[in-house]
């Protein structure tokens, strides 16, 4: 299906403005980052600090225990009455999950403050879009977001989850169409299978109207939810390919929302086609409020990790054994802050 090139190709031109920011060395599962510089960011390149927090990716980074664990998930209820839980700059971001929820990776937020309180996600001709990710991560669970969408075509709304590999699961939606969402995999990086794309009616116009939408990963399966009606199921099984291998998201991720352009010069013509056409910066919305946008009122997480974690337990790592088709997870009681120096002992292989 065509859903195959545009659907896998957003992924990259979204990385994009972040990657520029970068430079320097490259890394890869097959070329990892050298010791001076030991951690593979979510952008393929290598460095210390930031580099390796949310998104640094262990299995291109110069030692499994390179980047810093990745915070264990916190079951909970997120409401955006002020952005006290939100840390404004993921690049100086110390690690401290107790003081921030979420960091900014890129571009702007505001609160709205109507109706109680809501985050709204901008995007300007030049900001090049915003991001907002959890500073914790998820080993299985059921996020739900309510939100608005945008209403433009060429600009894309998001909620996701990623993982340090690039195992994602989406909800996106495609501003030209505000009655439908869409559903979709990748696995480390990957579009698993052609057809793995789905679209999805909401009942009403997306952009006016809060909605519901939920991704519940369980081991076995994962569903996506509209206003707690399940609209499309996938189970782990009918990942399996005939190499043994299962194409299944199931690294720990973040959850991470975003409003992102699309519809821009610098994007391939399947992604415009996809997203509806070119961005109007003369759009009169974009003129009278001087920005795009999409707005968050909630986000609820229910932690499924398959065993639970004890009292102790502050972070998901990645285990000695893990290779890259086959990433072991375990729980760790090592500091998550980034200059915590070194990692503590890990616990037990929660696969063994
Ligand atoms: C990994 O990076 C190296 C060095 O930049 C490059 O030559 C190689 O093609 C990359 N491999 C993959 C699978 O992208
Ligand atoms: C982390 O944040 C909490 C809450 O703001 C604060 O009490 C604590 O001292 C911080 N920890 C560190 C190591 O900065
Ligand atoms: C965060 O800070 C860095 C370094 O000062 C800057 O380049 C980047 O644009 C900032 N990011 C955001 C989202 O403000
Ligand atoms: C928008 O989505 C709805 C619901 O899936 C669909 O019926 C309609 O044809 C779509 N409109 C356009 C213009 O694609
Ligand atoms: C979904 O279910 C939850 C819990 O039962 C409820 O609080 C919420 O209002 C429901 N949402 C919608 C849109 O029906
Ligand atoms: C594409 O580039 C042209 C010429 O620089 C510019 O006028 C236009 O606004 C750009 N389109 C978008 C959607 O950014
Ligand atoms: C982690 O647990 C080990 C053994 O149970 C203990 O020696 C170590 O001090 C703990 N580390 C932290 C950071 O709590
Ligand atoms: C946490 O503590 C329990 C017992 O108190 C211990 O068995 C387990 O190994 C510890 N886990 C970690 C990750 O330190
Ligand atoms: C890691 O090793 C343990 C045994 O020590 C095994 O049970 C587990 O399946 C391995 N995980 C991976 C991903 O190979
Ligand atoms: C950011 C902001 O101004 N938040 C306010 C929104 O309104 C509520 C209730 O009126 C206040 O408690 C917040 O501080």
């Amino acid at each position: 299906m065509y859903r195959f090139l545009t659907l896998a190709l957003p992924l990259v031109v979204y990385l994009a403005p972040g990657a520029r920011a970068q430079g320097g060395t490259t890394c890869n599962i097959t070329t990892p980052c050298p010791n001076s510089v030991p951690c593979c960011s979510s952008f393929g390149f290598c460095g210390t600090g930031s580099f390796c927090q949310t998104g640094c990716n262990p299995l291109a980074s110069h030692a499994l225990d390179s980047c810093r664990p990745d915070p264990v998930c916190q079951s909970g209820t997120h409401a955006f009455t002020d952005n006290s839980r939100i840390f404004s700059n993921a690049t100086k971001f110390d690690g401290n999950v107790t003081a921030y929820d979420w960091v900014v990776n890129s571009g702007n937020i505001m609160n709205t403050n109507s109706s109680g309180g809501e985050l709204a996600l901008l995007l300007t001709e030049t900001n090049g879009g915003t991001r907002v990710s959890s500073t914790r991560y998820i080993h299985y669970g059921r996020i739900t977001v309510t939100l608005k969408t945008g209403r433009w075509a060429g600009i894309v709304t998001a909620a996701v989850t990623m993982s340090d590999v690039k195992d994602e699961i989406d909800w996106e939606f495609p501003g030209a169409n505000t009655t439908q969402g869409q559903s979709n995999i990748f696995w480390q990086g990957f579009i698993p299978e052609k057809t793995i794309g789905g679209t999805h009616d909401i009942s009403s116009d997306s952009f006016s109207n809060y909605h519901d939408y939920t991704i519940d990963w369980q081991e076995d399966q994962l569903s996506w939810l509209i206003d707690n009606k399940t609209v499309r199921t996938l189970k782990q099984s009918d990942m399996v390919g005939s190499d043994g291998v299962s194409r299944y998201p199931n690294t720990p991720s973040s959850f991470q929302m975003s409003i992102w352009p699309a519809g821009i010069n610098s994007s391939a013509q399947g992604t415009i086609d996809w997203a509806g056409g070119m961005i109007n910066w003369d759009d009169p919305d974009y003129k009278s409020a001087g920005h795009f946008y999409a707005t968050i009122k909630q986000v609820t997480i229910e932690c499924k990790d398959p065993a639970p974690p004890s009292q102790n337990v502050t972070s998901y790592v990645y285990a000695g054994n893990s290779s890259a088709f086959t990433p072991g997870v375990q729980f760790s009681n090592a500091s998550v802050l980034l200059n915590a120096g070194e990692r503590g002992a890990v616990g037990r292989d929660r696969f063994s």
